[in-house]
């Protein structure tokens, strides 16, 4: 139910790397989210460093958004990186663009995730008036899943909704962005996540174990045992 996202600076005194912070939340973490802010910092090699530590997938996460030449270049180098998932803007659109990367996810049999709404507040003016327009090039596209907003449930219901239970959706926006640990899973997120939470917290093994035990709470309290 949790992916953390590892966005430095991490820890109270930054002295801390992505992948302490990895290995202290493997218990609690079903993968991890690395984005351009890591990479920069501590280089790519950490994505493949970050996987085999930990054992869990990681997605990297530069929400792409370029011509489909680009961006499958992009792709290729962060598989051969060890990358297990790519998450790309949905808004970007399929012909020209999109398209390199779901016949190239189906062909490697990488997750490709496309963003359809987002946390911040211009989301509503641009990205969030395609929203079911986007959910739909998911579906016709078979991807793996779509990143929705946790501090927008009525769209986490909305998306399960129109996808059923094959695609996977992913819920960033808990604890500093303001919604609470459990709550896009509840409105039927698979995943949420959760990034300065647990990375800027003094123990982020204990604050990953209390969002995941909050998450499975919720769950059962939301969607009863299953
Ligand atoms: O607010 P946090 O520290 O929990 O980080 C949230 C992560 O999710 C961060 O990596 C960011 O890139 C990503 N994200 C959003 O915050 C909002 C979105 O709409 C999409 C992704």
């Amino acid at each position: 139910l949790l992916v953390v996202a590892l966005d430095p600076p991490f820890g109270r005194n930054n002295d801390k790397r992505a992948l302490n912070v990895a290995l202290e939340t493997s218990d609690f973490s079903a993968g991890y989210k690395v984005g351009l802010p890591l990479i920069l910092e501590e280089g790519v090699f950490v994505v493949r460093e970050i996987k085999e530590s930990t054992g869990k997938p990681v997605i990297v996460d530069f929400k792409l958004a370029d011509i489909g030449e680009v961006m499958l270049y992009t792709t290729r180098k962060l598989l051969e990186y060890g990358a297990d998932a790519i998450i790309a803007h949905g808004f970007i659109g399929v012909n020209g663009a999109l398209d390199a990367l779901i016949s190239e996810s189906k062909r490697r049999g990488f997750h490709l995730i496309l963003v359809t709404s987002m946390t911040h507040k211009d989301s509503e003016r641009f990205i969030d008036k395609h929203f079911e327009e986007l959910l739909r090039v998911a579906i016709d596209h078979e991807v793996h899943g779509v990143v929705v907003p946790a501090t927008k449930p009525r769209l986490i219901n909305i998306a399960r909704r129109i996808l059923g239970s094959k695609f996977k959706i992913y819920s960033p926006g808990i604890g500093v962005q303001g919604a609470e640990p459990g709550s896009a899973i509840c409105a039927g997120a698979d995943y949420e996540i959760v990034g300065r939470l647990i990375t800027r917290s003094e123990s982020p093994r204990k604050a990953a174990e209390y969002v995941s035990r909050t998450q499975r709470e919720r769950w059962v309290e939301c969607h009863g045992l299953q």
